[in-house]
């Protein structure tokens, strides 16, 4: 199909919101800042991890920072691609490891899930988006 860059960019936006919404309560989980839900934490682990899968869809040809009004995605992302594949992977890989262990992981090793969901979202950030 043919993708018009302006609604990639909305897409991957709403996907980065979606994980950022589900992310948010996890990480208040693992910091004992809101009550330690099971149930609750593997919803949102799946969803993470759904989610991850479907970032990468909305990375197309002329969707960086300087092509498109509204994007911080820098042009290094699109031609570093190797690279940026296998930080978007770690994110994929941290999230399937978390999502996997939610209906057994203890309130006390969730920090280390969430340390390494939170480490490939910043490694990325901190070389692919514009400040
Ligand atoms: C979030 C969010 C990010 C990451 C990052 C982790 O909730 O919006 O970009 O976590 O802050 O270091």
């Amino acid at each position: 199909a043919d993708r018009k860059p302006e609604d990639a960019l909305k897409y991957r936006k709403g996907v980065l919101t979606g994980l950022a919404w589900h992310f948010g309560p996890v990480v208040a989980m693992a910091k004992g800042e809101a009550p330690f839900d099971q149930k609750q934490l593997s919803e949102r682990a799946a969803a993470m991890a759904a989610l991850s899968n479907m970032l990468g869809e909305g990375f197309i040809q002329g969707t960086a920072q300087g092509q498109i009004d509204g994007s911080r995605t820098l042009p290094v992302a699109f031609t570093d691609s190797a690279d940026f594949q296998k930080k978007l992977e770690a994110l994929q890989t941290a999230t399937a490891a978390l999502a996997s262990a939610s209906g057994s992981v203890a309130q006390g090793d969730l920090g280390k899930h969430v340390a390494a969901i939170g480490g490939s979202c910043k490694a990325c950030h901190d070389t692919y988006r514009a400040k």
